[in-house]
């Protein structure tokens, strides 16, 4: 399968998973900080050390073939109270940052926001609260400015669902809020309505390159596809998962099968769901101009029909068989048979990348272009000697990359693909021992090593062929 010469073969990572020096050189603090201290397990500290790293890093992206990397700005790096005064030293770092990606030859694709809200506008509500939707456009339009002869690929935000349903339905992520959907929609609606803000903004200040926002799609399949309630429990967390939001990029508008469901799961927790007027002008106006969307993609999910009490395990150990995500009158995530899944239950099924980019294509047809902007396997390497044997992340990679080739060859508009991660990072959820990078990272030492996985991935980025 051959991909065009100016596919992007790239390499993703987040500001607060790798950086590390969280609050230092000015940094803010971020609700993840007290959060994790609190908990005791783990912290983002020194994490890969991105920030005296990068160097190395980038080098290494240049002679493995890598061509893009997703990098992170950490709002409070630049804003340490989130609106305010400025943080000189965050924006010189990003600016050597991204000179550094074009000394090497190497594509910044930017995210504004991935999962770090400044703890000062969080502790206040985080998005729930309409300041911070504020806060975060001023602190967008000031990246556009500062580094505009740097950056051509900004998205805004990084998985919007994953936020909502870790903060408010799972509890995984701060606050630690459990089963609250009534937050969940508010709070994505909220970061919806920021986005259209900010690439408004984008439009009209005219500043050159692209932007586009990235969402985490997972396919939402029936368990048993001839039972009824199986089919409607696919459908709605489809619609809470998935469609809510791809409506909102793509539309700018909430369709009626989508306020459908959307009103049911709020009736049922005593609330209700009626965005203002002017929020649905301005996602109106944004629709149209989104360059392309980025899709974060590792696992689908088959879901039965469940009527009993809400019930969510996270795993966030490795140990296989312990996930459990049941949502009362919503469905129950079942494991299926034939369908393998990684030591944390993620079920591989790369059928489901495709049937997710060619029902965008199907859809919504006014999208311009997709990037796969995460996608890759967490994985317990084995360290030997400086050798990392990762077949398993290897062929895990190949089939996905198949499977957006094929979709490609069906006509789907998709411009490039970024391996999670580009070097092992920190997990916000399960710590150091889920790794993803193709290149190890010795976290005592902070030596980088290439697993098996970056030499075969060099090779097709280089070949332009899987
Ligand atoms: C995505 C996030 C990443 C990364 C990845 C792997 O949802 O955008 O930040 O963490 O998932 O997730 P995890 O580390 O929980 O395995």
């Amino acid at each position: 399968m051959k991909f065009s010469n100016d596919f992007i073969f790239g390499g993703a990572t987040a500001a607060y998973q790798c950086e590390g020096c969280t609050q230092s050189h000015g940094k803010g603090k971020v609700a993840w900080d007290n959060y994790l201290e609190k908990q005791g397990r783990f912290l983002a500290e020194p994490a890969s050390d991105f920030y005296h790293k990068y160097p190395v890093d980038l080098t290494l992206c240049h002679q493995f073939g890598i061509n893009g990397i997703r990098i992170s700005i950490a709002w409070s790096r630049i804003f340490p109270d989130g609106e305010g005064k400025v943080n000189q030293e965050g924006v010189d770092f990003y600016h050597a940052v991204f000179q550094k990606c074009h000394e090497e030859g190497v594509e910044p694709f930017v995210t504004l926001h991935h999962f770090d809200t400044p703890d000062a506008l969080h502790s206040k509500g985080d998005f729930l609260n309409r300041h911070t939707i504020d806060c975060f456009v001023e602190y967008c339009k000031f990246c556009f400015e500062e580094y505009k002869d740097e950056v051509s690929y900004w998205f805004t935000f990084n998985e919007v669902w994953p936020i909502s349903v870790n903060q408010y339905i799972c509890g995984t992520f701060p606050p630690g809020i459990r089963y609250d959907i009534d937050q969940c929609v508010r709070s994505m609606h909220n970061m919806m309505v920021a986005h259209a803000n900010v690439v408004i903004a984008f439009h009209e200040g005219n500043y050159p390159g692209k932007i586009g926002v990235i969402h985490s799609l997972e396919y939402k399949y029936p368990y048993d596809e001839t039972k009824e309630g199986d089919r409607l429990a696919a459908k709605k967390e489809d619609v809470l998962a998935n469609q809510f939001l791809l409506d909102a990029t793509f539309l700018g508008e909430y369709s009626d099968d989508t306020l459908e469901i959307i009103d049911q799961l709020m009736e049922m927790n005593g609330a209700a769901f009626h965005p203002e007027p002017e929020d649905m002008k301005i996602l109106k106006k944004a629709a149209q101009y989104n360059d392309y969307l980025g899709i974060n993609y590792y696992q689908s999910q088959f879901i039965r029909e469940y009527h009993g009490e809400n019930e969510i395990f996270h795993n966030g150990t490795g140990d296989k068989g312990t996930s459990v995500f049941r949502l009362k009158g919503i469905g129950e995530r079942m494991f299926k048979e034939g369908i393998d899944r990684t030591d944390w239950d993620w079920l591989i099924y790369p059928e489901g990348l495709y049937d997710m980019i060619m029902r965008i294509k199907r859809q919504y047809p006014n999208y311009k272009a997709l990037y796969i902007t995460e996608n890759g396997m967490g994985y317990k390497d084995d360290f030997e000697d400086g050798t990392i044997d990762d077949q398993p992340r290897i062929d895990y990679i190949k089939r996905h990359l198949e499977a957006v080739g094929q979709a490609i060859e069906e006509g789907a508009n998709v411009k490039g693909y970024f391996v999670w991660s580009l070097m092992d990072v920190f997990s916000w959820s399960n710590g150091y021992n889920k790794r993803y990078g193709l290149f190890y990272v010795d976290y005592e030492t902070q030596e980088r090593y290439a697993k098996k996985s970056a030499y075969w991935f060099k090779e097709v980025a280089e070949k332009k062929e899987v």
